[in-house]
């Protein structure tokens, strides 16, 4: 992936940077040792969020995965989806892009898939482990083609979390950088433990991005937008959550 490349030669220029300046001056052994603590870290930082997320064995699959936030929206253009057996649903890849996408659940199964079995970690304290099946995201970026300017995906959802929301920030929606968009776990999931997607966990599709904890997993997709900025979505933080106080960064 050439952002993540960018990203870790941009590191290493910054190792090397420090490490010929600070040589040059006998004196600072604790600054040197600070700088490489800097650099190391930001390495780290660099190369983990590449990492793939650790994977399980069949056995470890949690009998009764737990389902969290909407569990059966009630907004009727989803229950006409669900009635129609998603006949109808189309998922939209728009926004900063060259060939805009609007893919049936049969194209999108269709396309370059993974499968995984991961756990998903929630922030308020609960962990289960499944296994998903879903289309790769980077290709399907690739083929529709995203424009120099976007650096963020936004995912749009079908269900109303907060009815009461008097400003319009209502329904649930998320965004990711493009290190996470391309990352080779982050998958659009039409399955889970080998059955569709059942309805409490997002069905017909959602996003699975391994790295990132739980509110990060949008479920209900209907649109990914690529964006240059996510400022002018919801409250303008990058998410459900993140409007109302959730880091927007949730790496793990
Ligand atoms: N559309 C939508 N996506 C969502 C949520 C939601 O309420 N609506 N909740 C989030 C949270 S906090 C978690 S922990 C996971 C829960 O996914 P699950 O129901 O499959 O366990 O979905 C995330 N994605
Ligand atoms: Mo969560």
């Amino acid at each position: 992936m050439t952002v993540s490349r960018r990203l870790l030669l941009g590191a290493t220029g910054l190792l090397l940077g420090a490490c010929d300046r600070l040589s040059m001056n006998p004196g600072v052994q604790r600054g040197l040792a600070a700088a490489e603590g800097l650099t190391r870290r930001a390495q780290r930082l660099v190369v983990n969020r590449t990492a793939l997320a650790q994977e399980f064995p069949e056995a470890q699959i949690s009998r009764d995965f737990r389902a969290n936030g909407s569990i059966g929206p009630s907004d009727p253009e989803y229950r006409a989806l669900v009635r129609g057996g998603f006949a109808d649903w189309r998922l939209a890849i728009d926004g900063l892009v060259e060939r805009p996408l609007s893919l049936s659940l049969a194209e999108l199964r269709a396309q370059p898939s993974r499968t995984q079995i991961t756990r998903h970690d929630c922030v308020e304290g609960w962990s289960s482990i499944g296994k998903w099946t879903g289309a790769r995201l980077g290709p399907l970026l690739d083929r529709a083609g995203l424009k120099p300017e976007a650096r963020y995906l936004v995912f749009h959802c079908a269900d109303t979390l907060d009815p009461n929301a008097t400003d319009g920030a209502n329904k649930y929606y998320e965004s990711v950088d493009l290190i996470d968009a391309y990352h080779p776990q982050t998958i659009l999931a039409y399955a889970m433990n080998g059955q569709p997607l059942p309805v409490k966990h997002g069905a017909p599709c959602r996003v699975r991005i391994e790295r990132q904890l739980g509110y990060k997993h949008a479920k209900y997709l209907m649109r990914i937008e690529a964006v240059a900025d996510y400022a002018h979505l919801g409250r303008g933080k990058g998410g459900f959550w993140e409007d109302r106080g959730y880091e927007w960064y949730a790496g793990i």
